[in-house]
């Protein structure tokens, strides 16, 4: 029995990792995101606003927010046995732009989050990825208060590739981000497979 089909199908598979970023502007929900499905206490650095950052971190229309993540927010998901994403938040604020490109390093694709009322603070960083040919995925973050917006009306507003997709989704629910890792999963995977494709001929 201990050599047969049965027990050697449960010899445990390695899983494959693949590193997935998670950007957008001060505030809207990356850190919350990590947290909602990582299986590991996220590594967050929030540290309490003070006085003094408070001409830099643009607290308008986020007056609840209290903590900002000052490097960056960490976690692990396993997807499928077989498949374990780990995620990197990326720092909100300007002033820490110097820390993606370390971060990009060996990243599949990215999520971009966005908040209807504030979708120009995710420019920056739909446009980081464009130019570095990092696949992404735009997920809206639907606050409630916040007006909702049909698809199309977003995607124009953010000036999106045709083949950029683009979710709905709640920061703060488990199945919810899933779907929007399963999504970037997908595409990147697809990009990455026809550059591949590409270059072999
Ligand atoms: N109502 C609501 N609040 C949210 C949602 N996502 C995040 N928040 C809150 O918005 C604030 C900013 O979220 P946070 O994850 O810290 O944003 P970050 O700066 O992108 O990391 C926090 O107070 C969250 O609790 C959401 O989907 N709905
Ligand atoms: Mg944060």
């Amino acid at each position: 029995m201990a050599f047969g089909r049965s027990s050697r199908k449960k010899t445990p598979v390695e899983p494959v990792t693949l590193k997935i970023l998670v950007a957008g502007g001060f505030g809207v929900g990356k850190t919350t995101l990590v947290g909602a499905v990582s299986e590991i206490r996220p590594l967050r650095t929030e540290e309490v606003l003070t006085e003094a950052g408070r001409p830099v971190d643009d607290l308008h229309g986020v007056e609840a927010k209290t903590t900002t993540t000052v490097a960056m927010d960490f976690g692990r998901i396993t997807l499928r046995e077989d498949l374990v994403l780990y995620l990197f938040g990326t720092p909100g604020q300007d002033r820490f732009w110097f820390l993606w490109d370390e971060l990009a390093q060996g990243a599949l694709g990215a999520i971009v989050l966005a908040d209807t009322r504030r979708l120009e603070d995710s420019f920056a960083a739909i446009d980081y990825f464009e130019r570095r040919g990092i696949p992404f995925t735009v997920a809206v973050n639907c606050f409630e208060g916040a007006r909702r917006y049909p698809t199309e009306t977003v995607r124009a507003a953010l000036d999106l590739d045709p083949e950029v997709e683009l979710l709905m989704c709640d920061a703060r629910d488990r199945e919810s981000v899933k779907d929007v890792l399963v999504a970037v999963v997908e595409h990147a995977l697809v990009l990455t497979g026809r550059e591949h494709a590409s270059a072999a001929t």
